[in-house]
């Protein structure tokens, strides 16, 4: 191995539903973090080990910081965010290139530190029609306190990525890789399939009912060559397990059906997925539920 390896930790922060999941999947060139359109898809600190010939990063996915901290859910949600920055070699901070919002301005101020070098990512490129709408909020960005660097990217569209991603390898400390090189999350296998079933339920059903769903495999085999998986959907009400089944289990079998079509891609291997909706009133108020199914330690 060289000399000059590096090795290092980056942590990807920002409000929700800028990109920081689509980026950490580019980055290592596999899905580990879930994506959909609605904000706050992301709810675990999750790890994502990308190897290289000169260096090896382990990037960091963390739920979307917000504003709204009166629940207890999102309280241990930003707290998941910030605890991510502790001894890190690079964080960034990304943002889109619609303009600088007062959400952004709110997640910034966990990452305004001396002990941290920050780097300012502008995702999503790809929206802006005229590309010198950019500068101005480079502007904007570089006035905000001590920036590294400001890089615009469309992570979608595997723009700039890999200039980004040298940019990365070039700025961490020496050092010999910390984890086996083929290993690419610190997540088990049950934790990434409980992620597939949420995907789906924030895929598919309406604005509100993600929020108050959460998903416990309940058991996960191999039997000869096929995986067999079953999960609970834990929801809040009665009402909100009508919606999830839908009419005569149309909705159920949809979300079963994609998130077992993920499964066979995530394993290469033939899955059965046994789904159940079950009510738990106040589970997300209840730290000893919220402890079970993963979000506390
Ligand atoms: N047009 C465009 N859309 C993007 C780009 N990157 C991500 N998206 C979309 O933005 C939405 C949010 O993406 P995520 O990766 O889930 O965002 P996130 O920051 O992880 O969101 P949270 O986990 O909720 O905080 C999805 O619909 C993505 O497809 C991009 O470069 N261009
Ligand atoms: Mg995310």
């Amino acid at each position: 191995m060289a000399e000059s390896h590096r090795f290092g930790f980056v942590t990807i922060l920002g409000r929700p539903n800028v990109g920081k999941s689509t980026l950490i999947n580019q980055f290592i060139g596999k899905k580990i973090s879930i994506i959909s359109s609605k904000p706050q898809t992301t709810r675990h600190r999750i790890l994502g080990i990308r190897t290289s010939e000169q260096a090896q990063t382990v990037f960091i996915d963390t739920p979307g910081v917000h504003q709204n901290q009166k629940s207890y859910l999102n309280k241990i949600i930003n707290r998941t965010a910030s605890s991510s920055l502790e001894g890190v070699d690079l964080v960034l901070f990304m943002v889109t290139a619609d303009g600088w919002r007062e959400a952004d301005e709110t997640a910034f101020q966990l990452v305004k530190r001396d002990d941290l070098k920050v780097i300012v990512v502008i995702n999503k490129i790809d929206r802006l029609d005229d590309k010198n709408k950019l500068l101005p909020l480079i502007e904007r960005i570089s006035q905000s306190g001590e920036i590294e660097a400001v890089i615009p990217i469309s992570a979608l569209r595997r723009k700039g990525v890999k200039e980004l991603m040298g940019y990365i390898e070039r700025h961490l400390p020496e050092g010999l890789p910390g984890f086996p090189k083929d290993q690419v999350t610190d997540r088990s296998p049950e934790f990434m399939a409980a992620e597939l079933v949420r995907e789906q339920l924030f895929r598919r059903l309406g604005q509100e009912l993600p929020y108050v769903c959460a998903v416990e495999i309940e058991s996960f085999a191999k039997e000869k060559h096929r995986l067999n998986i079953h999960a609970v959907i834990w929801v809040e009400k009665p009402g909100h397990k009508a919606i999830v089944l839908g009419k005569n289990g149309s909705s159920i079998r949809e979300i079963g059906k994609k998130a077992r079509e993920g499964m066979i891609k995530m394993y290469n291997s033939p899955v059965y997925l046994g789904l159940f909706v079950k009510v738990r009133e106040g589970w997300s108020e209840n730290p000893r539920v919220m402890k079970t199914l993963g979000y506390i330690d």
